[in-house]
């Protein structure tokens, strides 16, 4: 994967690729290249074999201010298009993470705001640091959550929290988020590295088609009846059972001893 992007960091450990967001002195805030980056970082990770998970952060005190608001009129006299569709460049980003058949965490440090937070929402597992800041900041400048959030917010965190979250616009704290299910995980500031990292691991070292698999089953299962999602189940069940994987879990279960997958 190219690595010389001006406004991400990437780093590739093994089978885990870590994007990095990288404007700190604007809290992450999204400007046109960055999110032009970010769409390019995650369709390189999708495509790559060899990566089995997908980490995004935020470089400094933030994970992501949302749009860069200093480059709205620019973007709004953008050729009198309307802004949805600039929003379709976000919601490439958003399809991507959703999309892609290997899992993606985010890693939320400090304030994860507008899209930047509806972008970890999109995400497959949240991992907070105690310091993290939710805030569907929208509502705050007259707008309504974008970025995939008045999709993504309900379905995770239930219809009443997520209209308290989008109609006040108050800050919701790492542990909180934690309570209410917003983040699977917040840790304290001083393990979140690690604690990070152990997640990512273990992701990567799993069954990578299963995870793949699973990802279509529980979102393709959240807007069907119970007849469609067992049809679905049997269908990617009959996949997984193909898998070198599963082959590899069931030798391990019979031999008393750990798996060791190889994400085919
Ligand atoms: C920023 C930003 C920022 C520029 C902090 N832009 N500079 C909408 C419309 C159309 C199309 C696409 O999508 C969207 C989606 C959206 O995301 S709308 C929501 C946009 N985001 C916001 O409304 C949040 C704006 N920021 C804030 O409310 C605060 O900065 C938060 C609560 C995020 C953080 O507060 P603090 O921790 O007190 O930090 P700060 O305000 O001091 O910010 C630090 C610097 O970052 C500061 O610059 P300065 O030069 O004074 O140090 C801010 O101006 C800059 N910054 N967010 N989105």
């Amino acid at each position: 994967m190219r690595t010389d992007f001006q406004h991400l960091l990437i780093q590739q450990t093994e089978s885990i690729v870590t994007i990095t967001m990288n404007r700190p002195e604007v809290l992450n805030a999204f400007n046109n290249l960055m999110l032009q980056e970010l769409t390019e970082a995650l369709e390189a990770a999708a495509a790559d074999e060899a990566i089995r998970c997908v980490v995004i952060t935020g470089a400094g005190r933030a994970f992501g201010s949302g749009q860069d608001l200093s480059e709205l009129s620019a973007v709004q006299s953008e050729s009198e298009k309307p802004i949805s569709s600039h929003l379709d460049r976000y919601h490439r980003v958003v399809r991507l993470i959703h999309e892609m058949p290997k899992p993606v965490i985010a890693a939320i440090r400090g304030v994860a705001a507008g899209i930047s937070c509806n972008i970890a929402l999109a995400c497959d597992l949240r991992i907070a640091a105690d310091d993290a800041r939710f805030i569907e900041a929208f509502a705050r400048i007259g707008l309504v959550p974008d970025g995939g959030g008045g999709y993504f917010l309900p379905r995770l965190i239930g219809l009443g929290k997520a209209l308290e979250m989008a109609m006040l616009a108050e800050e919701v704290s790492g542990p909180e988020a934690e309570r209410i299910g917003l983040v699977n995980r917040c840790v304290p500031v001083d393990e979140f590295e690690t604690a990070t990292m152990a997640l990512a691991q273990k992701l990567a070292q799993g069954p990578t088609r299963a995870y793949g698999l699973i990802k279509e089953l529980m979102y393709g299962g959240l807007d069907c009846d119970l007849a469609a999602a067992l049809k679905l189940e049997g269908e990617l069940q009959d996949i997984a059972v193909t898998t070198e994987d599963f082959r590899e879990g069931v030798s391990a279960f019979l031999q008393k001893r750990r798996p060791r997958y190889s994400g085919k």
